[in-house]
């Protein structure tokens, strides 16, 4: 990634770790440098939580924890015509396009993005209606994907453009499913453009050929059925402006686990 924003990355972890460390002993003796050192200290460890929670990996699981029936959930079988001729051609001429402010716009077949780095791991999905299920992904990471295509400085979002539409009932841009995330966790090592499940090419009711692992966050993040990544410097122009499918309709942005 280019040299400034991964100073700016860096410079969330210094903001959050050093600030303390400057004080002498007589200073801090003081009752009311003292208050104040200990509220800052405070802000530094909530700051400092918050980013190491971050960057820190999810759970992995044995293969003797893989869930026989994981479910499908949302759209299962997308009917846009657009989806329907690529899964009829096995997805030949699907490609994924990685554009916005990058410098190096993407456009890869299924077999050329199975030749980028990839990540292998069993983690457990999280939905928000309250069920869990253990699967095995396996993906490109989407971090050196990126880096293939060269993020801008102004980039600070990618966001996720899938097939499919959920909502028929409102306009397309409202009712298409998309997700947004931020490159906390585009590079975080588990972030994986996922291809196979369970040791086989991913099915169509868990968002073939290719869905979004983000380990970190609950079920709606992981978009199914991708078709392009964009990387922008806001999201508020994009379908009803909050970052997603669910978040247009009241789901946090960041959806944490
Ligand atoms: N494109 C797309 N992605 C999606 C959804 C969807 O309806 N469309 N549903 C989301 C929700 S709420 C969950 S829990 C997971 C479900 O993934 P699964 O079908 O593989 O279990 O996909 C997420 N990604
Ligand atoms: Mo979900």
């Amino acid at each position: 990634m280019p040299t400034t924003r991964r100073r700016w990355l860096a410079g969330l972890g210094a903001a959050a770790g050093g600030a303390l460390l400057s004080g002498c002993d007589k200073l801090t003796m003081n009752p009311g440098v003292q208050k104040t050192l200990s509220g800052a200290e405070g802000l530094t460890r909530r700051a400092q939580r918050l980013i190491t929670n971050r960057t820190a990996l999810a759970a992995e699981f044995p293969e003797s924890q893989i869930s026989p029936d994981f479910r499908a959930n949302g759209s299962t079988a997308p009917g846009d015509p657009d989806y329907r001729l690529l899964a009829e051609g096995g997805f030949a001429d699907w490609r994924l396009v990685v554009d916005g402010l990058v410098e190096r716009p993407l456009s890869l077949s299924l077999a050329e993005l199975r030749a980028e780095p990839a990540r292998t791991q069993i983690t457990r999905h999280d939905c928000v209606e309250g069920w869990s299920a253990i699967g095995k992904w396996s993906g490109a990471r989407l971090g050196p994907l990126l880096d293939k295509a060269g993020l801008r400085d102004e980039a600070r979002y990618v966001v996720l453009h899938c097939a499919d539409t959920l909502d028929p009932n409102v306009p397309e841009h409202l009712g298409r499913y998309y997700e947004s995330i931020d490159l906390i966790d585009a590079y975080h090592p588990q972030s994986i453009l996922a291809y196979e499940m369970n040791g086989e090419p991913l099915s169509v009711k868990h968002g073939a050929p290719v869905r979004l692992r983000v380990e970190r966050q609950l079920g709606y993040k992981h978009a199914k059925y991708v078709m392009r990544i964009e990387a922008v410097a806001d999201f508020a122009h994009l379908g009803g402006g909050k970052g997603g499918f669910w978040e247009d309709r009241g789901y946090e942005w960041y959806a944490g686990i």
